[in-house]
């Protein structure tokens, strides 16, 4: 297999447009365990939303290893280094073996009756007091699909709050909305298998090669394979991809729009539009090129920053395209003006008619290995099965399902986004938050307010985790989660592929899943439907899928043909699938008709500037009726632009060895040598201004707080810096003294309008050589 973290993506297989990409089995098994001792268990790896799938190695009732399945369509049997040695996290000794309760201020064991009678007691107390607006819920992307749908009816149906988001929020919220304003629901329209058709990619703020690794290696096979497509990427850095890129625009981060809208320009005034099918499958056209119109290639190479003739360059080989595969990721969807950029992308495939068709599509991607489930279950800012808050037949159809009366589920508004549920704790209208399988201490910006809000006596805090997180510092009670690999279920990646994930081993000590907990909470605290039996009617895994397949019949994502039986046929297999389509559906929209009818909707759409929510008049009149929506949007600056106090511009990501805040890659350890350590990104033009070279200890700081860490002299575009933001407060890997290093230190408390998406990818910052490491000073 050779050393896959110097190799992240392997030995290349190359192949044609077109072809079927060859398969390769990767495989590590920790030392001295002989493969004969294996019994080998179906799944797929949720360390990100590509999903590949996994098998998963058992020996004496212990996970010792994994191995790409090469059936499955995702992968091909390839793993990137996070699916290879990420599971080692299960075996940890820091597991989390039985439930704490804070006792004179410190967290101690606890029995499971004792923690689960101290959180109902707790709820009932918020809810005599204050109502079901007391109470709050915030989930992952990283449970399973049973776990968010059990969480989704007893949240929506049995407590009766809005106040339940998902970190989906951070993450691929603007995914869901860019969808839902284009093509009027939520749902990936392509397929993997467009990547291997595709004659051209245009990548906006995504770096492929270390955050979807095996995506890259498929398409770096591409790449050095005949029939090379062409590649045009948008990113501040010079990443990998861009290295490969026939055109790399190192915009200025929180200028996308700008951008888009030029090339958009570009492709308008030198006739590179379809006309046939943008007149017969969109609306929208005629505003759009009038928004456009004032973006031409001078104007946005100066609000950009990069050259007018690589916007152009850029264009013609967008505009020549025949195959052409957008993906856009959190480049756009935390950068500024998140929704209205990223439906640019959309439109960019609109215009050029590329949808619907092997080698044509647009991937607003997601980035969690069960995102799409948590919105489609309805455990975020959507109701279950993509309807739609405002229609109440939709809210009618939920509650029949559910055995309700309708107006038990609240809709009176959307659902209460993350930063506004918090919001609420931090006034004090919210006083119970219920935190499950996500790590806001690191994760959510400007982390001093995140840390006084978490931190206040009269908010309860429960925390479900594998592991003592920096968040279950602040928690009244912790649960132990089992994880994957210890629990059976569901997910979905991002092109609509459905995997079973069986359980292989027992979790550890009272370690129990997710589902179990909210089942045994929601009939401890007495949650009936309206004839009075328990709200919840499912006990196993299998029984909650079967239940969603029903909730999702005649939806855009319909699992009502699927099974844990059919999953367990050796590959995933794509939603929709229904009795008229039992093998699953490979791409969305290939009859060009898309969702938009005002009946079938997810959402009647925004304006794009303001984020004001659309009534159901707004969106008959525009009369689009199956036909994909064009929307167009003017650029607007950064709330906070660089001036004389803070210089420059700060953004942040990933690195392909950790998994954000860590929890499970710092516990891997060939990733967590791979990257033990903090870092901060400097241009050699700055470095060289501000005296910093390779390895000094710098201060990064901004309004709002500072972090410290080792410089990188890189090629990211002179003014901007970048920090990955894995590297966690109370972090014990190596830094400078006592000096914070999270990147969430300086961010601020912004959202884009429309998705509501944290801006974690523009601030304004100052740079300084910081003093030596406190253990070197003497
Ligand atoms: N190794 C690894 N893989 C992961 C994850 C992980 O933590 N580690 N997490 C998973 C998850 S949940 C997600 S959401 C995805 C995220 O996957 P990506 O979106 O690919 O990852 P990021 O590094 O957050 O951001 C991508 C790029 O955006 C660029 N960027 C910053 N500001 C701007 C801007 O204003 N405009 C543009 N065009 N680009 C900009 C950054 O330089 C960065 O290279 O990765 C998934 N995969
Ligand atoms: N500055 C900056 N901040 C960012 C981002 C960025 O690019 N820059 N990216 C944002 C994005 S895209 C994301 S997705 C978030 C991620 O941020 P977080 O969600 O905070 O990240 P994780 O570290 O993955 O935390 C997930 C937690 O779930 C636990 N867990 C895993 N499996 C299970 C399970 O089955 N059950 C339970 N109960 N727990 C489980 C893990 O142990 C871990 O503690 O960060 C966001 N924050
Ligand atoms: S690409 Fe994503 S899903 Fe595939 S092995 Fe890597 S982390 Fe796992
Ligand atoms: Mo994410």
């Amino acid at each position: 297999m050779g050393d896959r973290i110097a190799e992240i993506w392997g030995s290349r297989t190359p192949y044609p447009a077109g072809g079927d990409w060859p398969a390769r089995v990767d495989e590590f098994v920790e030392d001295g365990v002989g493969a004969d001792g294996i019994d080998w268990v179906q799944s797929a790896c949720v360390l990100c939303s590509n999903g590949c799938g996994i098998d998963i190695g058992v020996h004496d009732g212990r996970i010792v290893g994994v191995r790409g399945r090469s059936e499955d369509r995702v992968n091909h049997g390839r793993l990137g280094p996070k699916g290879l040695f990420g599971w080692q996290a299960n075996n940890s000794p820091d597991r989390l073996t039985t439930p704490l309760v804070r006792r004179d201020g410190e967290l101690e064991p606890a029995s499971w009756d004792e923690a689960l009678d101290l959180v109902v007691d707790r709820s009932r107390q918020v809810l005599d007091e204050q109502g079901p607006l007391g109470m709050g819920f915030y989930t992952s992307g990283q449970l399973f699909l049973e776990d968010y749908y059990t969480l989704a009816l007893m949240v929506r149906g049995g407590i009766g709050t809005p106040h339940l988001d998902g970190n989906t929020r951070l993450c691929t919220a603007t995914s869901d909305f860019a969808l839902k304003e284009t093509f009027g629901t939520d749902g990936a329209p392509g397929s993997l298998t467009d990547f291997d058709n595709c004659d051209t990619l245009f990548a906006v703020g995504h770096n492929m090669p270390e955050t979807h690794t095996v995506l890259w290696s498929r398409m770096l096979d591409r790449l050095q394979g005949p029939d090379r497509p062409k590649l045009v990427v948008v990113d501040p850095r010079r990443t990998r991809i861009a290295q490969e890129a026939d055109v790399h625009l190192a915009l200025r981060n929180g200028t996308n729009l700008a951008l888009l809208n030029a090339i958009q320009h570009e492709l308008i005034a030198n006739g590179w539009v379809d006309k046939e099918f943008v007149d017969a499958h969109t609306v929208g056209l005629e505003k759009l090129a009038s928004t456009v119109a004032a973006y031409p290639p001078e104007r946005v190479a100066e609000i950009c920053g990069v050259e007018a003739d690589d916007i152009r360059a850029a264009a013609r080989i967008i505009g020549s395209s025949e195959r052409l595969v957008s993906t856009c990721l959190q480049g756009v969807y935390q950068s500024h003006q998140a929704t209205a950029s990223a439906c640019q992308v959309n439109n960019i495939n609109l215009l050029r008619g590329m949808i619907g068709k092997p080698g044509a599509s647009v991937f607003q991607l997601n980035g969690q290995p069960t995102a799409q489930n948590t919105r489609e279950t309805g455990a975020n800012g959507d109701l279950t099965g993509m309807r739609n808050w405002q229609n109440p037949s939709h809210v009618e159809e939920l509650a029949k399902l559910w055995n309700l009366e309708p107006a038990q589920i609240p809709s009176w508004g959307p659902p209460t986004h993350i930063m506004q549920i918090l919001r609420y704790a931090e006034e004090g209208s919210v006083r119970f938050l219920w935190i499950t399988g996500t790590n806001p201490a690191v994760s959510l910006p400007e982390l001093h307010r995140i840390r006084s809000i978490l931190g206040q006596d009269r908010l309860f805090v429960v925390v479900s985790d594998p592991f003592l997180t920096e968040t279950a510092e602040f928690a009244d009670v912790v649960l132990p989660a089992a994880i994957w690999g210890e629990k059976t279920g569901t997910f979905t990646n991002h092109d609509r592929t459905v995997h079973l994930s069986e359980k292989a081993v027992e979790p550890p000590g009272q370690a129990r899943p997710d589902m179990d907990i909210f089942i045994d909470y929601a009939n401890r605290l007495g949650l009936k439907d309206k004839d009075g039996r328990p709200l919840i009617k499912w006990r196993t895994p299998e029984e909650c899928f079967a239940a969603f397949g029903e909730a999702t019949r005649g939806r855009p994502c319909d699992y009502s043909g699927l099974s844990y039986q059919k999953l367990r046929g050796g590959s995933g297999i794509q939603w929709p699938c229904t009795e008229d389509s039992p093998e699953g559906t490979e791409r969305l929209y290939s009859d060009h008709v898309f969702n938009t009818q005002p009946d079938y909707c997810e959402d009647y759409g925004h304006d794009l500037l303001t984020g004001a929510a659309h009534e159901r008049k707004d969106f008959t009149d525009q009369q689009a009726d199956g036909r994909a929506i064009l929307k167009a949007a003017d650029f607007s600056p950064p709330h906070e632009p660089p001036d004389d106090d803070y210089p420059l511009l700060f953004t942040t990501g990933r690195t392909a060895y950790h998994f954000h805040t860590r929890t499970k890659t710092r516990r891997a350890p060939q990733l967590q040598a791979a990257a033990p350590e903090a870092w901060v990104e400097l241009g050699t033009t700055d470095a060289e201004r501000l005296g910093v070279a390779e390895g000094d200890f710098v201060r990064v700081e901004s309004r709002r707080g500072y972090l410290e860490a080792k410089a990188r002299v890189t090629d990211v575009r002179e003014g901007v810096v970048f920090a990955p933001f894995h590297y966690g407060y109370w972090d014990k890997a190596p830094r400078n003294g006592d000096a914070p290093t999270a990147a969430n230190e300086l961010t601020s408390t912004e959202w884009d309008p429309v998705s509501k998406q944290p801006l974690f990818k523009v601030a304004a910052v100052r740079v300084t050589k910081a003093g030596r490491p406190v253990e070197e000073r003497s």
